[in-house]
């Protein structure tokens, strides 16, 4: 058995920056964080966050006035701002620019009373943080999730519409609803290709190469993220037995049998040493070192705060 390592794979620079924001904070504020949210959508960041004392909450209530809060990488809505501010809260935004990007969009049609579609999943966090971000009480942002969905949608003004999507869906399925939205309202405005990060493309590139040379595809991340959801369909679509695991602990041997090349990846939210473990389990049970697919750099760097930068001293 030949291990095949996807790259790029794992943390992007959006989850690097949202980890940074909460270390420092729990260095600079010496008191309790909280964090709106999951920070980044992986049970392994998040088991290690809580051992450092960071307290995680879906409600802005829960938390204690004048505390420090951390918005999670997918973003809030300006309702949930206001109500941290209400409650005089130290706000730290981790939200990941390339979502900022997208809010900014939306504000701005809301403003103008242009009238916003969404391409995104119900219930994720981003889309409600996104949809959170339309606050024209004349006007309305709808979420389709399928082309059905845009078959069945019925704005107010054909003429004065924009889309935006969601940052971490499949880039092929999102293709095809977007043209089928060109195709009932040739009008519509929206980004060139779409709202999809690099991160997000990237990494489904890499299993369509995985795709060619593995029998079997491990995707490490878990179950509520996104974008290691995307990556998991992917290669399922692309005809190779793909799962998604959190860890080593995951893996059923049954599903080795017969298999010469074992492919891995890792969503944007998934660090690098649950794949390292991984890699060690596999070769504890008999597959030959692994190989690294062709590198590509990715040079994306989001800076942090600069109340939360700590000055090195030597
Ligand atoms: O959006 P998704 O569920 O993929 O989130 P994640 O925390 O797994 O990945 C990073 C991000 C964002 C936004
Ligand atoms: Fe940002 Fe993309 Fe990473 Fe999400 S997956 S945090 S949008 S870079």
């Amino acid at each position: 058995m030949n291990i095949i390592l996807a790259n790029p794979r794992g943390f992007c620079a959006g989850v690097k920056r949202a980890i940074s924001i909460v270390e420092n904070a729990l260095k600079i504020y010496k008191k309790t964080i909280y964090v709106k949210h999951e920070l980044v959508h992986n049970q392994y960041v998040i088991n290690e966050l809580r051992k450092k004392g960071v307290i995680f909450v879906e409600k802005i209530s829960q938390i204690p006035d004048n505390s420090v809060v951390v918005f999670s990488a997918h973003g809030v809505s300006k309702k949930i701002v206001k109500k941290a501010i209400k409650k005089k809260l130290i706000i730290l935004n981790a939200t990941c620019p390339l979502v900022t990007k997208v809010h900014k969009e939306v504000s701005a049609c809301s403003k103008k009373g242009i009238e916003t579609i969404l391409i995104g999943h119900k219930g994720h966090p981003e889309v409600e943080g996104t949809i959170g971000q339309y606050e024209n009480k004349n006007g309305k942002i709808y979420l389709v999730e399928s082309i059905s969905d845009v078959d069945n949608l019925t704005v107010k003004n054909t003429e004065k519409l924009n889309f935006v999507t969601q940052t971490t869906l499949s880039i092929s399925q999102t293709k095809n609803i977007i043209s089928s939205l060109k195709k009932k309202f040739p009008k519509i405005t929206g980004p060139f290709k779409e709202d999809i990060c690099y991160a997000t493309t990237n990494r489904q590139k890499a299993v369509h190469y995985l795709s060619k040379i593995s029998d079997i595809i491990f995707v490490i991340g878990s179950n509520n993220s996104s974008n290691s959801n995307r990556l998991t369909e992917l290669g399922k679509e692309l005809g190779v037995f793909t799962i998604l695991i959190n860890s080593f602990r995951d893996i059923k041997k049954i599903w080795l049998k017969n298999v010469n090349c074992i492919g891995i990846t890792a969503g944007a939210s998934a660090p690098e040493i649950l794949v390292k473990e991984v890699v060690e389990y596999l070769k504890n049970i008999g597959a030959n070192k692994y190989i690294e697919m062709i590198k590509v750099k990715e040079k994306k760097f989001f800076r942090i705060p600069k109340k939360l930068l700590i000055i090195k001293k030597d």
